[in-house]
């Protein structure tokens, strides 16, 4: 269903800047019994909202379909995404001085990834998570997770069952939530008086000048900015007080500390400033993207006749709902690129929505030696070249497609 109006702030003034095509959902991977059913397939097209600063797309795809017993992702599946995890749970627990007194809520909690380290310091958590799968890895850890949309109505029961969060946990889900307004409210519902909220999702300047387009996708509803969140918490009494940048995380990420206090640090006004020098806080700065994305895909299909037609093979590396934006858009069928791999046993033997390259495990590199890897999953790209030494060895090459396609070896 189309939108006609901003999910944030309900203005109908929405500029279109980029139309993808109408492609399937990125994260559902095809199971070998359904290859030839027709899969669904959605408009994906993003807009700008000048009254919120929110880039968003226009349909609303159902979450129950978005995040079904078919939704794979599990965090797990990433040592750096691991490392930074953890390390953030340490600073929490220092910095807030939790202890067996406190809770700490993650919402959209996956397979425990993030909760689990707080779990191990004795401090009481609760993931809320609505795809099964994940919830059942995380409960199997032994992080309690419930498997519910989180939103101002089970924020109001937790409440009322003694608790309120004392930290907020939302890594990239305030990017997947159709109400935005229904989850914030309920981010407020249920933070406790002198409380944290951390939102941690990929930001919309890195996306925009490193042209990384792939990683628009049906649940990624919106992509945010310190304006647009701003703009969003103040719409709900909660205020951005501070945030940080990690320019290697899912392609350049930030996190937003959010509070009932307003008391924005000096770093949030940097960015707040900079996002108004730059124009981000109007359309101008979007509406040449698509030409940029238009000439990336041009590059990167030359590239891929160019080895087909001297009868080079080539694989993917991460069967990561990027590379089904990526390969659907281009236009990457399975004569340019015959397979994709993926440390995720649950995506084994499953095949690429649209596209349908099957997933195999990351062996297959070594065993079917294919001359060239295109490196879906770039963001992790130093993480993978580093486990992919010996493929590397034996003279296999890595492409990375964004922020243009080049070889690198
Ligand atoms: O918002 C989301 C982002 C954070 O992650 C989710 N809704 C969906 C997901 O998007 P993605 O699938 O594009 O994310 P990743 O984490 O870039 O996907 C990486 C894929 O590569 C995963 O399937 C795991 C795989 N992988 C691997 O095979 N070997 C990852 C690493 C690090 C590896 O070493």
């Amino acid at each position: 269903m189309r939108i006609t109006q901003c999910r944030a702030s309900g203005s109908e003034d929405l500029r279109s800047f980029l139309d993808l095509g109408i492609t399937p959902l990125a994260d559902a991977l095809v199971k070998q019994e359904n290859l030839d059913t027709d899969e669904a397939r959605f408009p994906l097209e993003l807009v700008f909202c000048p009254d919120s600063a929110l880039v968003q797309i226009t349909e609303n795809v159902p979450a129950d379909v978005l995040f079904d017993e078919n939704y794979l992702y599990f965090s797990s599946f990433s040592d750096v995404v691991l490392k930074h995890s953890r390390e953030h749970a340490l600073d929490l627990i220092a910095g807030r001085g939790l202890d067996d007194s406190s809770l700490v809520v993650e919402l959209a909690s996956n397979d425990g990834y993030l909760l689990k380290n707080f779990v191990e310091a004795g401090i009481p958590v609760l993931g809320i998570d609505p795809s099964p799968e994940p919830a059942q890895a995380a409960n199997d850890i032994g992080v309690p997770t419930m498997v519910e949309f989180f939103g101002d109505d089970l924020a109001s029961k937790l409440v009322a069952d003694g608790k309120a969060a004392n930290v907020i946990l939302a890594n990239n889900v305030f990017a997947h939530i159709p109400d935005i307004n229904d989850f914030t409210a309920g981010m407020k519902t249920l933070l406790a008086d002198g409380g944290v909220i951390h939102i941690e999702n990929p930001y919309v300047r890195d996306l925009i000048e490193h042209c990384e387009f792939d990683t628009i996708y049906h649940e990624h509803f919106y992509y945010h900015s310190c304006t647009s969140i701003d703009r969003q918490m103040r719409r709900h009494g909660l205020h951005l007080n501070h945030v940080e940048y990690f320019p290697t995380l899912h392609g350049g990420t930030l996190r937003w500390h959010c509070g009932h206090e307003d008391q924005p640090s000096e770093r949030v006004k940097e960015y707040l400033a900079a996002e108004s020098a730059a124009g981000m806080d109007s359309f101008s700065y979007f509406e040449a993207f698509a030409d940029r994305v238009q000439g990336v895909k041009r590059d990167l299909l030359a590239l891929l006749h160019d080895l087909k037609d001297r009868g080079k093979t080539v694989a993917g590396y991460g069967a990561a709902a990027k590379g089904a934006t990526l390969i659907n858009y281009v236009g990457i069928t399975t004569d340019l690129m015959q397979f994709v791999v993926d440390r995720n046993v649950h995506k084994h033997g499953h095949f690429m929505p649209g596209t349908h390259q099957p997933v195999k495990d990351v062996s297959a590199l070594v065993e079917e030696a294919p001359d060239y890897v295109l490196l879906l999953a770039w963001n992790f790209k130093d993480e993978i070249m580093q486990q992919q030494e010996e493929y590397l060895r034996r003279g296999g090459k890595f492409i990375v497609p964004v922020p243009h396609p080049e070889v690198v070896a």
